[in-house]
């Protein structure tokens, strides 16, 4: 009998929300997200650090977050930010495949880590796959506006 217990896993919890800043700002409660259709990444993980890892990763397509919010055809890059202040700037170009991940190979991130969701993409570095993502903003910068300086890329003490 305890070893039905995980047979059949129930959908995984999101209990925190994200706030999807475009045409207008809608926060989207934890329901809401896992509520969304759900899409598989199978990515690598790298970082000039050295840290290199692939799984395949179960998340709503990022654009998908605006279905509500609205994205305006002029946007150029998406600003992803962490509970933690980590924030990157990613090409919306970049970020065409990228999904807000809340499992990882089968398995809710929550269970093994203190966050519960990550922005991965296939064509992003491993340094911009944010942990713990709190709100997802599209941006339309002028070409001479330099994205990085909209990052706060940081290293964790
Ligand atoms: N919120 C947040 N996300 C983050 C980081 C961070 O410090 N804070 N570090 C980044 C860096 S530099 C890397 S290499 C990867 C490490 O992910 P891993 O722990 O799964 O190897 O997470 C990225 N995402
Ligand atoms: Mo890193």
């Amino acid at each position: 009998m305890h070893a039905q217990r995980h047979r059949s896993r129930p959908a995984t919890p999101l209990s925190e929300s994200i706030l999807v800043c475009g045409d207008s700002g809608v926060s989207l409660s934890g329901p809401e997200l896992r509520g969304l259709p759900a899409e598989d990444r199978t990515v690598t993980v790298a970082c000039a650090s050295g840290t290199r890892h692939t799984a395949t990763w179960t998340g709503i397509p990022v654009f998908d977050l605006f279905a509500d919010a609205g994205l305006d055809d002029e946007t150029t890059h998406l600003v992803v930010e962490s509970a933690d202040g980590y924030r990157v700037c990613i090409d919306v170009y970049a970020a065409f495949d990228a999904v807000v991940a809340y499992a990882r190979d089968g398995t809710p991130i929550r269970e093994e880590h203190d966050y519960e969701t990550r922005f991965i993409a296939p064509d992003v570095d491993g340094s911009r796959t944010v942990k713990g993502v709190r709100a997802v903003e599209a941006r339309a910068l002028d070409p001479a506006t330099d994205p990085e300086s909209l990052e706060d890329i940081f290293k964790k003490p």
